[in-house]
């Protein structure tokens, strides 16, 4: 179709202006106009069963090129736009990027929704409007300051649908409003929906940074995405935004239905819900209800829930496994509480096992042990993960439903992460192997015919250093930093957690300091770049943070270490700071403790880019190492099994690592003179305390190990065209990564949606 007409009437319409003398703003406005009309006129898909996905988070990132790319539209927008003076990478700046998730368990949720509606199947999204969305993190005396991002417009991608339910709270009824996002799948002629459920009168935006009235739900309940639950009005509010999500969205599977005639007692054979972790959970309880209210049994209403749910657990660190007091649960929806009771009592018939149940002697609902009793599938999101569910997390319950428990490797939509993010790489892959990777990613294996190719491989060194250009002309431009495109770009971009161990990687970069330092150069230029944001209330995340900005300012200062040696901490990390760093990226930074990330996606984003990965035997990385084999991955570290050896016998002693020659310098250079002349002294000192007496998470076990292995990586890259010959091997086998293929099999095991 030519786009061109339509183009030129809106733009004569809304601006009278022709389309070459808008700005890029109005050239925006006018292709989400066309975009939006286009995905209006799309279908939904049919199939017997619907798939509903519950997701507190949905981390969509923008949505111009992304949709284009769908509707087969990508390259002429982009060919009108520089006939016009502008191009689609320019008007894509002028979209804000919706904010509506975290990290990876959000992320998923977006290439989820991308995949199943490429696939042609049937399953819609549901979650929440957030208005401010994760906060827009800024980096300020070398700290890390929250501010609010708002991302909705007069105009967006949210379409009013004007239907509303009534969500009732304890204190009353509430109105929820739904919005929705359509979501057209690429190679298709369908579309599914986002649906997201908002307040009827939202808050504006908190005055300065990201406080606001924990207190007052009618107007506050969508303003932030899991607001600061450090404190009790805070963890209130979460229980009262996810009562909220479900309730709406309970009711409009049941409106569904109804509109399409079936009868609420054959709604498994409709529907099936995915809960994204247990923040949907209440899902079980609320259907249970609203199918009582309908006049089915007990027996009936629970036969029906627990055949249409089923739930994937993304995290084996205790602290995020949910529970919540029954007090609070009483609190925001005390119709509740009599069939969280019954749940309880029937599974405790059957299982009087106390580790099985739901409610614990505390008046503690377990959300996870909920969602296994009642729902028909659990899945762990890669292979070691749901091992470590079987046999170590969740054994009691896979005991007794060994047939629940299945496996579904984590993937992402190679649409955005490939094809949209780096056009060149994705050109050259036709070139080897044709376009049928675009629907066929397993097609991408035909890489390895090229392994010895010197011309392809000095294609893909050449793509590389574009990207790298690209990106460090994005940094200077938004931070005014000045980078060597020409060094390795070393890249750890993810959210700041502990066991992620940004830590660890600063240790790195201080032992290049010291080594630049005393005269031992390293054998080319590194430039280390951080990607990531703290939890505002996590004081050790920020702390870490803090140490990295004071590492770079300390760096940037030395002109005897900076020809060598760069740190770089990207100012608010999010999707299109992803979009930017990953297809740039030499070395791709996967150091987890062992054990502890459930599966990391950015590791098969960086693959499918061709960065090689540096990465602990943990996660998807298991699986990333079988399939690249040894030459092509650098893995190193303490395995899952010894970590979770030395956590049960209480085996690890950080001081004991501390107290090695190799180690303690670095440690102690947290708190040398040079950095607390840059930091803050209170927060160099206790993250310098913590890290010699306790390091949680390890750090010191696996430095020495890092560090030789890093070292021996950045000898490696030395040697051009064996390095390029790695991330040749790592595109070649990203294709199994999909989020394609990953969709398939939970369509195949789970869904069954036909
Ligand atoms: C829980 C309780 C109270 C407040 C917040 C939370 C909470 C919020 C967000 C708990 C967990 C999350 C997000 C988890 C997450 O992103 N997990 C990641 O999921 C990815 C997709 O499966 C995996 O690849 C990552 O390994 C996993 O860390």
């Amino acid at each position: 179709m030519d786009i061109q007409p339509r183009l030129q009437a809106i733009t004569r319409e809304r601006y009278q202006l022709e389309p070459s003398q808008c700005d890029d703003g109005q050239l925006y406005h006018a292709l989400l106009q066309l975009t939006q009309e286009l995905c209006r006129h799309r279908a939904a898909p049919q199939g017997k069963r619907k798939l509903y996905y519950f997701s507190a988070e949905f981390l969509m990132g923008k949505l111009l090129s992304n949709n284009l790319l769908a509707l087969g539209l990508y390259d002429q927008a982009d060919a009108l736009l520089k006939q016009w003076g502008s191009s689609l990478a320019n008007v894509e700046e002028m979209e804000p990027e919706p904010s509506l998730g975290n990290g990876g368990l959000g992320r998923l949720a977006a290439c989820f929704l991308d995949s199943i509606a490429a696939l042609g199947l049937s399953g819609d999204g549901v979650g929440l409007n957030y208005h401010y969305g994760l906060f827009r993190q800024v980096l300020k005396e070398n700290c890390q300051q929250e501010l609010p991002n708002p991302w909705i417009g007069e105009e967006s991608w949210l379409i009013p649908t004007g239907t509303t339910f009534t969500v009732p709270f304890g204190f009353g009824p509430m109105k929820a409003v739904l919005w929705d996002i359509a979501i057209p799948g690429a190679h298709t002629d369908v579309a599914n929906r986002l649906h997201l459920f908002d307040v009827e009168h939202p808050a504006p935006a908190p005055e300065s940074g990201i406080d606001f009235d924990k207190t007052d739900i009618a107007h506050c309940l969508t303003s932030f995405l899991y607001p600061d639950d450090s404190d009790e009005a805070g963890r209130l509010l979460r229980v009262y935004q996810q009562y909220f999500m479900v309730s709406a969205g309970a009711q409009l599977i049941l409106k569904e239905l109804d509109e399409k005639g079936i009868d609420p007692r054959q709604l498994c054979e409709h529907v099936a819900i995915q809960i994204n972790d247990t923040h949907p959970s209440m899902i079980i309880p609320e259907l249970t209800r609203l199918l009582l209210e309908r006049g089915l049994s007990m027996d009936e209403a629970l036969h029906q829930v627990a055949h249409a749910c089923a739930y994937t657990n993304h995290t084996i660190l205790a602290e995020a496994l949910e529970k919540w007091p029954m007090s609070f649960l009483r609190q925001v929806a005390p119709q509740l509480e009599p069939i969280l009771r019954e749940l309880d009592r029937r599974a405790k018939a059957v299982f009087p096992d106390p580790r099985l149940a739901i409610i614990d002697g505390h008046d503690t609902v377990h959300m996870a042990h909920m969602d296994i009793h009642y729902s028909y599938s659990v899945n762990g999101v890669a292979a070691l993960h749901t091992e470590i569910l079987r046999k170590a997390e969740l054994k009691p319950f896979a005991d007794v439903y060994p047939d629940k428990f299945n496996n579904k490797t984590n993937g992402i939509t190679l649409r955005r992460w490939l094809e949209a993010c780096n056009p060149r790489l994705a050109e050259l892959i036709d070139e080897c192997v044709g376009q049928g990777w675009r629907t066929d990613p397993s097609r991408l294996e035909g890489l390895m015919d090229y392994a010895g190719d010197g011309a392809v491989l000095s294609r893909l060194l050449e793509i590389k250093s574009e990207n790298k250009i690209a990106l460090c002309r994005a940094l200077r431009r938004r931070q005014g930093l000045r980078i060597d495109h020409d060094s390795l770009l070393d890249i750890q971009a993810k959210r700041l957690h502990e066991y992620k161990r940004q830590q660890m990687n600063a240790l790195y970069v201080i032992r290049k300091y010291l080594e630049i330092k005393a005269g031992h150069l390293p054998p080319h230029p590194i430039t280390v770049i951080f990607g990531a944001k703290a939890a505002p209330a996590y004081v050790m995340a920020k702390r870490i943070i803090h140490l990295i900005l004071c590492l770079q300012r300390l760096i940037d200062a030395d002109p005897q270490v900076n020809p060598w040696l760069h740190v770089v901490m990207v100012e608010n990390y999010n999707v299109s700071w992803a979009e930017r760093l990953i297809p740039a990226c030499d070395l791709s930074e996967q150091i987890s403790l062992a054990s502890k990330e459930a599966s990391g996606t950015g590791n098969m984003k960086f693959m499918a880019n061709g960065a090689v990965t540096i990465g602990t035997m943990d996660g998807a990385n298991v699986e990333i190492a079988h399939l690249v084999g040894q030459d092509n991955i650098y893995t190193f570290g303490a395995s899952s099994d010894h970590v979770i050896g030395l956590y049960a016998h209480g085996g690890y002693h950080a001081w004991q690592y501390y107290e090695r020659s190799g180690i303690k310098p670095l440690v102690d250079f947290i708190i040398s003179p040079q950095l607390l002349a840059i930091g803050n002294d209170a927060d160099l000192r206790a993250l310098w305390t913590d890290m010699k007496e306790k390091d949680w998470f390890m750090a010191l076990l696996d430095v020495e190990d890092y560090i030789a292995t890093k070292d021996r990586a950045v000898l490696d890259y030395g040697n051009r065209s064996a390095w390029a010959r790695k991330a040749l091997v790592n595109i070649a086998k990203s294709g199994f990564f999909s989020s394609d293929r990953t969709i398939a099999q939970y369509n195949q095991d789970i869904w069954h949606l036909g």
